[in-house]
């Protein structure tokens, strides 16, 4: 076994909320350190899929530069520009389909719904978020796939990040939640059209990502299998 296999043993054995499920709101699980034991393998899709379709800063429709770098793998993408937010098969930056979902991307977010309690959780597309520190994204719902009686289910990798959320109204007071490497966050139910954000990334390095946190999104949106 290698000195770092070895270390990163020792880490996680050492990790008191290791394996944890924490009930956030009814239809809401973290699952701790889930993603964990996927760390390496999740990373190298990551490579190859942003070697493909890059990181880039997307246009509101109000026409701001939004400060997290984003990307998509699978049958569809999430976008953004001056003429909106949606989903759409191609990559607008290469005019090519989006790459393919990975084996181990598509396992791992089923894997994880099914423990909070949604089988049959089959996401067409996964947003792919990339935070260098004083990126945020502001309190928003997620409600651009159409049914919403499937779940979300989030992967955070690298940087610690403060996640806000909130209940159904803009203005109900959000509470908040550390989300690390390897944390797994699943929403549905009536926590599926929460509001939810993230607070300004503060400085760090970790050591599987360095200077960044990255954030997977599975979605099963029925607007992509409309599209034309
Ligand atoms: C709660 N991403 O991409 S993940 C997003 O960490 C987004 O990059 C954040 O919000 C991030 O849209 C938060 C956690 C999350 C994702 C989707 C949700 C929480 C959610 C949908 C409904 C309710
Ligand atoms: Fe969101």
């Amino acid at each position: 076994m290698s000195q770092f296999t070895e270390f990163l043993m020792q880490r996680d054995l050492f990790d008191a909320s290791h394996n944890e499920k924490i009930k956030l709101n009814d239809g809401a699980y973290l699952l701790k350190a889930y993603a964990l034991p996927f760390e390496a393998t999740l990373m190298k899709s990551l490579m190859a899929i942003t070697t493909d379709a890059p990181f880039r800063h997307m246009l509101t429709p109000g026409g701001r530069k939004m400060s997290v770098a984003m990307s998509n793998c699978g049958s569809g993408g999430w976008i953004t520009d001056k003429k909106g937010y949606r989903y759409d098969h191609l990559d607008p930056l290469t005019e090519k389909a989006w790459p393919a979902m990975p084996s181990d991307f598509f396992s791992l977010a089923q894997k994880a719904a099914e423990e909070a309690g949604f089988s049959d959780f089959s996401p067409n597309s996964c947003l792919i978020n990339c935070y260098e520190p004083g990126a945020k994204m502001a309190l928003h719902q997620d409600k651009d796939e159409g049914d919403f009686s499937h779940p979300i289910v989030s992967i955070s990798l690298g940087l610690t990040a403060k996640f806000l959320f909130g209940g159904l109204s803009r203005k109900d007071k959000a509470k908040r939640v550390l989300l690390s490497h390897g944390d797994v966050v699943v929403w549905g139910g009536v926590s599926r059209l929460a509001y939810h954000g993230i607070d300004k990334l503060k400085d760090g390095v970790h050591e599987v990502t360095g200077p960044f946190r990255y954030n997977l999104t599975f979605r099963s949106a029925q607007t992509i299998d409309h599209l034309g």
